[in-house]
């Protein structure tokens, strides 16, 4: 499982309600994050959105993403899928294909490419993607009061563009992504939210 949106739709959020109610299940799951998720996937993601007095390639910018990704399939991902666990996935490659991809305009099929080098036909079983107004996601966000990594700070258009790539990425693949409204309120996003995992845990138990 993967949850995929833009900055502040509420992934964090969701993911702490889906990972309860994979509890009232009875299912159990790991939880992990990306760029990140093992302690060197982790430094890379240290890298990767920080900012610094050098400014970053988007060549670099990807390779990083997909080391940090490298890391956390082999040492993280893979293993516990093995042991039969669910692992959700605090965004994953389709973040690749809009960001790095539909956002800094590199090759669909180049990022296609490293995927299939980094973690082969390991996809997501299921994406849940949030989206939301972006003027709404900005109250939420400024409302946090947290700094901004580097990618945060791009400008709006950079957003518009990896907003649209997640929407392509949906259309690409309808039977793997679950759209969730994030413009609803934290109950109406739970509420979605039970009705889908209701729906993945049946599809999964009827294997
Ligand atoms: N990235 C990542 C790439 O460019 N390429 C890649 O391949 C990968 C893997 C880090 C950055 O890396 C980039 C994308 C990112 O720029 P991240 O850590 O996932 O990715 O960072 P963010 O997307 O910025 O995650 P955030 O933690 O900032 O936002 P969330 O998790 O989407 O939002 P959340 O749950 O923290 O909610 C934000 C605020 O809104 C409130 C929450 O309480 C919180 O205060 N909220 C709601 N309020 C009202 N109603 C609702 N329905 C609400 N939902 C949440």
């Amino acid at each position: 499982m993967s949850f995929e949106g833009l900055e502040g739709v509420g992934k964090t959020t969701a993911i702490e309600r889906f990972s309860s109610l994979l509890d009232q299940h009875g299912i159990d799951y790991v939880s992990t994050r990306e760029p990140g998720g093992t302690n060197v996937a982790e430094r890379l993601r240290g890298i990767v959105l920080d900012e610094h007095e050098e400014a970053l390639t988007d060549t670099t910018e990807l390779l990083l993403m997909f080391a940090a990704r490298a890391q956390n399939v082999a040492q993280n991902i893979r293993p516990t899928l093995e042991r039969g666990v669910w692992v959700i996935c605090d965004r994953f490659t389709d973040a690749t294909l809009a960001y790095q991809g539909y956002g800094r305009g590199i090759s669909l099929d180049r990022i296609n490419q490293l995927a299939d080098w980094v973690h082969g036909d390991l996809w997501p079983d299921a994406t849940v993607l949030l989206t939301a107004d972006r003027a709404l996601t900005e109250r939420r966000l400024s409302g946090r009061g947290q700094a901004r990594d580097r990618i945060e700070q791009e400008r709006q258009e950079f957003f518009e563009r990896a907003g649209n790539g997640y929407q392509a990425l949906m259309q690409a693949s309808p039977e793997r992504f679950h759209e969730i409204d994030a413009n609803q309120d934290l109950q109406g996003v739970a509420e979605q939210l039970e009705r889908l995992t209701a729906a993945l845990v049946d599809r999964w138990k009827a294997r």
